[in-house]
């Protein structure tokens, strides 16, 4: 176990958890010049809280690991696998992997939403890994979690292919929690986990990755697909 009793708890009580530092200075080196040249291609998505074709955005590369070997290589990072086998066990298949870029100055707020309110997956048990390429604070897109909501149902967050803001109550916006960190650290959070980032109004790029993990079986509702073989396998106990 590489995790503490006292993280481990601190993660099923809040539905999230910082980890720290997990990456090598080397490997972020490497993951820069990576990501640097997919997002320069160009052909990211753009995620959006308004419907308006003005408004900031995030740049968005999905499965990163499709399309480069650094980043395939990557998804298998023991150091990461290790802290997700203490929460979820030992056999962990990759949901997806993505790319979230805010340019400095101008990217886009990531609005209040649940993963699972988009992904339908049963069982609701898939943990995020999120990590940033680049020192993050508050204005530069840095993640805010409500303590708790993993255990509240999921809400519906998307209209017309727009995310919905969701309604923060009174009690859950006092109890929000922004985690500021340098490069190469690591963030968990549940599927269930209300978050949120603001757009970036710093000098400063938030080059920001996240690695989605499921535990092999897991399916999506609506005969959406049924994930569980197409994905790759990264870690499982013999
Ligand atoms: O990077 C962001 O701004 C949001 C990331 C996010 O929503 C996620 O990883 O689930």
């Amino acid at each position: 176990m590489v995790l503490s009793q006292e993280q481990i708890d601190s993660f099923h009580l809040k539905g999230f958890l910082n980890c720290g530092k997990l990456l090598e200075d080397d490997e972020i080196e490497i993951l820069r010049e990576e990501y640097d040249k997919e997002m320069a291609i160009g052909d990211y998505g753009k995620l959006t809280g308004s419907a308006d074709p003005d408004s900031l955005i995030v740049k968005q590369i999905m499965q990163m690991c499709e399309r480069n070997m650094v980043f395939r290589k990557f998804i298998y990072n023991e150091k990461i696998l290790d802290v997700i086998q203490d929460l979820m066990g030992p056999n962990i298949q990759l949901f997806h992997d993505q790319a979230l870029y805010k340019s400095a100055n101008d990217g886009g707020a990531t609005l209040w939403h649940q993963d699972n309110s988009y992904w339908k997956c049963h069982p609701a048990s898939l943990i995020s890994c999120w990590m940033t390429l680049d020192d993050v604070v508050e204005d530069q897109g840095a993640m805010q979690y409500v303590p708790g909501s993993h255990l509240t149902p999921v809400r519906h967050h998307r209209s017309g292919g727009v995310l919905q803001d969701t309604i923060l109550t009174d009690e859950q916006k006092a109890s929000i929690e922004v985690v500021e960190v340098p490069a190469g650290h690591c963030i968990l959070h549940h599927c269930q986990t209300l978050h949120f980032t603001k757009p970036n109004i710093t000098e400063n790029q938030r080059r920001a990755f996240a690695i989605h993990f499921m535990t092999p079986g897991t399916i999506q509702d609506e005969n959406i697909l049924s994930v569980s073989y197409k994905q790759p396998m990264l870690r499982m106990k013999h």
